[in-house]
């Protein structure tokens, strides 16, 4: 007879704040914010929400190629973000609207993968964030390989390696964790469980809950309500501070959902009920923040009439940079694949160009009109650092 010791009871996620916006104490975990704190939570939480309703409206105008809602996960991502202190960096995949927010990449940034204008439009230096990865999973090795050159400068910094619960089904999560584990790697993997990997369910990446997976490697992992920004800010400033402290890894499991359909390629109704949606969006994580600081007094009309404004002038401004981004040169495609020359890219790039020179007649073919008159590389223009 064959004899399992499974733990039977998994702890209810870390919550500070409930669905109905009523602060709830936590024994390990507590946030000790000024008024002004909480009402720049909740000013993230809308502005982006704003943000990611722009970039789906303007793909569906034929603006952008693609785009993938962050809807329903902003309080996992602000909540992440806000935890993040300068010397840390990020990896993430490709639905890190709010993380990226939270690093300083203004959001026209995120628009120009999305428009297929440029390969990563911010620098990773400067915002402690690499580009989007759309490899699932694949940025997990690449965010342990940065932590462990931290360890070894000496650095006090941690990395944040966002991803989803489908990308736990990858090999190269399990590779990140086994040599974070092993190297004692300063990085805190921050899975937003959104319950579905585009149509397939939580139900068909693993048997149970995912923060346990931590546990047979040999590092803490961390259930957390992903839809309360308070808990995700305790817990992720808790866990950096024992990857900062060299303490190793951590896996935070945050616990959320996908609202919208994976990208705007995608329909969810083919394969999820109106019923689970609907569940959700009683737990929305910016309506009980807002009932949170209406029932104590810590913003009044006017702050939520001002938000909603400022919400609605960065849409504005954003439309108007997305339409004004520059096509890059065609052949700019091949610029940064390999640091120095490379004989197939070389060749790749000569085929190109002989392609394009065909079109020589400016004045009567549309396609030339378009890819050779504007040779122009991006200027510092409405996206750029300031
Ligand atoms: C290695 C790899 N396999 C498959 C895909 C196709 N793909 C893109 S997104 C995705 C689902 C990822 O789901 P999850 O990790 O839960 O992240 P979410 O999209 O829910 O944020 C898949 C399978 C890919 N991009 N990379
Ligand atoms: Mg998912």
């Amino acid at each position: 007879m064959l004899t399992t010791h499974f733990p039977t009871r998994d702890p209810d996620p870390v919550q500070l704040l409930d669905p109905s916006g009523h602060r709830v104490t936590h024994p390990d975990y507590a946030l000790d914010l000024s008024p002004e704190e909480y009402r720049a939570l909740y000013r993230d939480l809308v502005r982006i929400r704003r943000v990611d309703a722009e970039a789906t409206t303007l793909q569906r105008q034929g603006e952008l190629g693609l785009w993938a809602s962050l809807l329903g996960q902003e309080a996992a991502q602000i909540g992440a973000g806000r935890a993040l202190r300068p010397q840390d960096f990020v990896f993430s995949s490709y639905r890190e609207h709010g993380i990226a927010w939270c690093r300083g990449v203004p959001p026209i940034d995120l628009l120009g993968f999305w428009r297929g204008t440029a390969h990563g439009s911010w620098d990773p230096y400067r915002a402690g964030m690499a580009n989007y990865q759309v490899v699932v999973g694949g940025h997990a090795l690449h965010g342990v390989g940065y932590g462990m050159g931290l360890r070894l400068d000496g650095a006090d910094g941690a990395v944040l390696v966002c991803f989803g619960d489908g990308a736990t089904s990858q090999g190269d999560v399990h590779e990140a964790f086994t040599y974070a584990a092993v190297f004692d790697a300063p990085v805190v993997f921050y899975c937003q469980n959104n319950h579905w990997a585009i149509s397939e369910p939580l139900t068909r990446q693993t048997r149970v809950p995912l923060y346990r997976r931590a546990f047979g490697y040999g590092f803490p992992g961390i259930r957390v309500d992903g839809n309360d920004v308070l808990a995700t800010l305790a817990v992720t400033d808790a866990a950096l501070e024992h990857a900062r402290s060299g303490s190793g890894p951590v896996l935070i499991e945050a616990v959320t959902y996908r609202m919208a359909p994976h990208t705007t390629s995608d329909d969810a109704t083919r394969y999820r009920s109106p019923d689970e949606v609907a569940e959700w969006a009683a737990r929305d994580p910016i309506a009980r923040l807002r009932a949170c600081l209406e029932r104590e007094a810590l913003a009044d009309d006017a702050f939520f009439a001002d938000v909603a404004a400022e919400a609605e002038r960065l849409a504005v401004q954003l439309r108007t940079e997305c339409r004004s981004l520059p096509d890059p040169r065609p052949t700019a495609l091949f610029d940064h694949v390999y640091a120095g020359p490379h004989p197939l890219i070389d060749t790749e790039r000569a085929q190109l160009t002989a392609f394009l020179d065909q079109f020589t007649d400016r004045s009567t073919d549309r396609f030339t009109d378009r890819f050779t008159d504007r040779f122009t590389d991006r200027p510092e223009g409405p996206g750029s650092w300031s």
